[in-house]
This record gives C-alpha cells, structure tokens and sequence, in this order.
C-alpha cells in the first residue's frame, strides 16, 4: 500500500461500538430492512423532495470503481413526466408479456401477479431514474472512462433502496426493456445507460403484497463460513 501525507489523510470519524451495540445496531438495521416489501400500490400522498435528496445524498455514499461515482438520479416528480414514462413503460411492458418474455419467465411471475398495467407509475410520487455514466471522472465534467459501473451502481441503489425504508418510504425496482425512452424523457445524455427506475412513495391503503414474496432464503442456504 503506497501512502504519504499528500495523497492520504487520517481515517476519523469511524463510528467505535462494543460488541453488543454492534449485535444490537445489526439487529435493528435488520428490522428495518425486513419490513420492505415491493409495492405495486402506492398513495398519491406527497412525499417532500428534502427526503429524496437526502436517501440520495446516502446513496452517493456507495464505493465505485476508481471513485468515479458513475450514477445519475433523474427524480421525476412532475405529473406531466411521470405520465410520459408510465406510457412509454406500459408499451415495452404490454411486448413482454405479450410474448417477448417467453413462456419460462411468465411461469415465474405468475405468482407475484404483474401485468402490463402500471398505474402507480403516476400514483406514487417520486420516480427516481437511475443512469450508469459510461464515462465520467471523479470530478463532475470530467470524461474519463468508468470502471466497474454496473457494480458501482448497483451497490448505490442497494444503498437508496435501504435509505427509503430507513426513511419510512415504500420502493420498488421497475425495469421497462428496453429502457432507451428514459434518456430524452429525462434529458440525459446517450452515453448513459438507463438502470432502473426507483418508484418511492407511501403505499396504498389496503395495499397487498405477493405472498410468494414472502419466502426468504434461511440464513443456512445463503452463507457459508470457512
Ligand atoms: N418488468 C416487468 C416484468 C417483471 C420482471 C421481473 I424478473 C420481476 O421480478 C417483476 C416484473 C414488470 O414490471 O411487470
């Protein structure tokens, strides 16, 4: 590891907990995290922008590739925006369950119960649009090649998806294919790829949710220890 004064500077502010604070902060956080849930009903109930901008601020938090930082969060708040992607959503999703999707994947969905219908597109206040920057820098402006951006993304929205359920801010991950139509709705540039789209809001009253959703792996099935 090659550090000096000019190019590192003192690792502070790293939080110290006993050992029980840790296992009773990882409970709690997991707590938190066990109540979200996908939802596909949401309230028109408003949700104040300062929330968003702070689950994003969180979610600029993420490691990247080279720190490159490779993300853009197109939040569409605006009626007019948002009925333009529900529109542009329903015509790719009606393809794909019309026979794009293959007999295999519908056979899958079937117990989560979607279709082609996605009016809380519009219903739920804020859609977050995710881009991945082909190119960028560590610095805004910069045009750089990125590194690892479908990694660094990821994880970003892993980090967003958290920050909404620590907020009290029901989620769910919707990806339109293609999703080309989200760079001219939102302004943005080809050479950033559109990655998903964050529907954030409070949930309908009387809201249900898959049941099959419900099933999670036990701990056994998912980690080993060597
Ligand atoms: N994008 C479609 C289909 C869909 C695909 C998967 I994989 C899901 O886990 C859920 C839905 C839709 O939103 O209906």
């Amino acid at each position: 590891m090659k550090t000096s004064p000019e190019t590192h500077v003192p690792l502070t502010g790293f939080p110290v907990y006993t050992a029980s604070e840790m296992q009773a902060r990882a409970a709690a956080f997991h707590d938190t995290m066990s109540s979200r849930r996908s939802v596909r009903q949401f309230s028109d109930k408003p949700v104040d922008r300062a929330v968003i901008e702070a689950c994003i601020r969180t979610a600029a938090r993420a490691p990247s590739g080279a720190n490159h930082q490779p993300w853009f969060f197109a939040c569409v708040g605006s009626a007019q925006k948002k009925r333009e992607i529900r529109l542009a959503a329903e015509a790719e999703e009606r393809a794909f369950y019309s026979g794009k999707a293959g007999e295999d994947w519908l056979e899958a969905l079937a117990p989560i119960g979607t279709d082609a219908d996605k009016p809380y597109m519009e219903t739920a206040p804020w859609l977050i649009c995710i881009f991945a920057q082909r190119r960028g820098g560590v610095q805004a402006g910069e045009d750089r090649k990125n590194y690892y951006i479908h990694e660094s993304v990821g994880i970003a929205t892993g980090l967003l998806i958290a920050a909404c359920q620590m907020a009290g801010l029901a989620t769910l991950v919707h990806t339109p294919n293609p999703m080309a139509f989200l760079n001219g709705i939102c302004g943005r540039p080809e050479t950033e790829k559109p990655f998903l789209i964050l529907v954030a809001g409070h949930p309908a009253d009387g809201a249900v949710v898959p049941k099959h959703a419900l099933i999670k792996k036990p701990l056994e099935a998912i980690a080993s220890w060597l």
